[in-house]
């Protein structure tokens, strides 16, 4: 493309021609936006929601904050950091929203943003080397590029689950809460799932209903937030060592400011490890899990000693003794750490209280959904609102319910259908100049969003501008590059105890879809390999 074809959108007929079409606006493709326009690629973003956030404006239910610490979840452009200031360590996603509209505001992103505007279907010209894009309101787009920020969770899952259609109160999945909010106070509420969604609605609504009751299939481990209140002053105090936190964030297993500790967690003694579990849970947050000894993740018998520390804490604070036995049971119900770690403050003493119980689904599975609740093998639950907070088909599932043609002949969905296949987890055989950040095979679901927004998404910059510099109008991972890929992938997995457990890192909550680690384990040792293969004129991929 040249320079003058590149600054602007360009008008072909009654189609928009675009160097790139963006979908998404959370933290990856706001990026994007931003770093393309600078570079003067005509750009414009697709955003299904109304409004800037990604994730953040989808999961707006009752307690939803981000479980990473400040300033870890944000840009890291001082331009954006010097003057915005938050409130609390981990915020709420009515700060985050505002932090997006403060990011909007200062950057003029909306003016290039279409909200409302699903991505349904994209099909690839190759005579011309574009994108044909259509949304699901009927507009069509032509791109060279289709840069597919979708997130982790951009499609939720809702169990198949009898009778839902007939339950007279309202239900709501966590994934698609609605934007005015819902009343819990005073109501018989019931939340099924607890994973980080459920465990933060759990919390509230244990305040407000008049009778919560948890419907527990797998019992989540959850750690100690250890939230805090920031002022401005401590804020300005901070800020000092915000270069320093963002330079590290690149160098870490999961793009936090720490890794873990190069030692076993089974060469100290009892005393001493125990010791560092307390400073480590002090700390709060990830602290004990990504920053924990380096075997945990690894080794069986390093793991149960993290997970013996979690359980007796976490059961000291419940006061009956069957109740501490379904929610931190004595044996691990999957190693731990190997499921996402949830944050909680009052989770577990919420179950004290007498306005909540738990009902555990091993011993009586949900058999329908009724008029008046939840039948389960041994009761009727009745229920004034339902939560679903039963998750997403994470990191895929954004991606194929696009309905993508490559050349091939398949949809992204087919390709995919026996397990993702990627090249760096950026770009797969069969549609070229389609490139997806925190897809699947790359950090995603193990990396903090915003590092892996700017790190990844500075590579398809490097990339689209080198493609420019060359002439080049066409990238396509080669097969051979995505089988080695695949391959590095599952070798890693091996490695690591992520495998044992049902999880979404695994696809594994999804019944049917096929298990695979879909996220790749460190960060660093995966920049190192896209780097190469940028040094070596993007080697893996075919340039034309
Ligand atoms: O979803 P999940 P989530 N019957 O898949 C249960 C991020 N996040 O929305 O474990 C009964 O973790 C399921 O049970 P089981 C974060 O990355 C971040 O909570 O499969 N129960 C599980 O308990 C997180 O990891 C924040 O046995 C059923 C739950 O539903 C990711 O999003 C906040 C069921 C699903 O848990 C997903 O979290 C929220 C059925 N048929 C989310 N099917 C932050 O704090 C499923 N379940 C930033």
């Amino acid at each position: 493309m040249s320079a003058a074809q590149s600054n602007g959108v360009r008008q072909k007929g009654a189609i928009e021609e675009l160097d790139a079409l963006i979908v998404g606006a959370g933290f990856a493709g706001l990026y994007q936006l931003r770093r393309l326009r600078e570079k003067g690629f005509s750009v414009q973003l697709f955003e299904a929601g109304a409004d800037v956030g990604g994730v953040w404006y989808w999961n707006c239910y009752p307690g939803a904050r981000v479980d990473t610490h400040v300033p870890l979840y944000e840009y890291s452009s001082e331009e954006l950091w010097r003057d915005w200031n938050w409130s609390e360590r981990f915020p709420s996603w009515e700060e985050l929203r505002r932090y997006f509209h403060y990011v909007d505001k200062k950057l003029d992103l909306s003016r290039d943003i279409r909200f409302n505007t699903r991505v349904s279907a994209a099909t690839y010209d190759d005579d011309r080397k574009q994108w044909v894009i259509e949304t699901q309101d009927g507009r069509v787009v032509r791109a060279r590029f289709f840069i597919l920020c979708t997130g982790f969770a951009a499609k939720h899952y809702m169990p198949d689950i009898e009778g839902l259609e007939q339950f007279a109160g309202e239900w709501h999945h966590t994934g698609l809460w609605p934007q005015e909010g819902v009343d819990l106070a005073g109501k018989r509420v019931g939340v099924i799932g607890t994973g980080a969604s459920g465990v933060q609605v759990v919390q509230e609504a244990s305040r407000e209903a008049a009778h919560l009751t948890v419907f527990q299939r797998t019992p989540v481990i959850a750690l100690a937030m250890q939230q805090r209140k920031f002022d401005e002053e401590s804020q300005r105090q901070m800020k000092v060592g915000y270069p320093e936190i963002f330079r590290k964030r690149r160098e870490t297993f999961g793009g936090f400011e720490f890794g873990p500790i190069e030692k076993s967690a089974l060469e100290i003694s009892s005393e001493e490890r125990h010791a560092i579990y307390e400073e480590l849970w002090a700390k709060g947050g990830f602290h004990f899990w990504f920053g924990t000894f380096s075997d945990v993740l690894t080794n069986e018998d390093a793991n149960r000693t993290a997970y013996d520390f979690w359980r007796d804490k976490t059961r000291a604070r419940i006061n009956d003794p069957a109740l501490a036995e379904k929610l931190a049971p004595t044996d691990p119900p999957h190693p731990f750490g190997v499921k996402r770690a949830s944050l909680e403050q009052w989770y577990y003493d919420a179950f004290n209280q007498d306005n909540v119980s738990l009902v555990d689904l091993h011993e009586t599975p949900i058999e329908k959904i009724t008029a008046k609740g939840v039948q389960t093998s041994d009761e009727e639950h009745e229920l004034d609102v339902l939560v679903m907070a039963t998750g997403f088909d994470a990191v895929t599932g954004g991606l194929t319910q696009i309905d993508i043609h490559g050349t091939q002949g398949a949809t992204l969905k087919q390709a995919w259908a026996n397990g993702a296949r990627t090249h760096l987890g950026l770009a797969s055989t069969g549609f070229p100049n389609m490139l997806f950040l925190y897809g699947p095979q790359s950090p995603a679901g193990f990396c903090n969003g915003p590092t892996c927004a700017e790190l990844q998404g500075d590579w398809v910059i490097a990339c689209l501008e080198y493609m420019r510099a060359h002439g080049l109008t066409r990238i396509e991972a080669t097969a051979s590059a995505e089988d080695a890929w695949g391959k590095h992938v599952s070798e890693l997995a091996e490695m690591t105890l992520f495998p044992r457990a049902n999880s979404w890192y695994m696809g594994a909550n999804i019944p049917g879809k096929p298990r695979q680690l879909l996220n790749y384990p460190g960060l660093p040792s995966y920049l190192e390999r896209c780097n190469e293969s940028a040094t070596k004129a993007y080697e893996g991929f075919v340039l034309n």
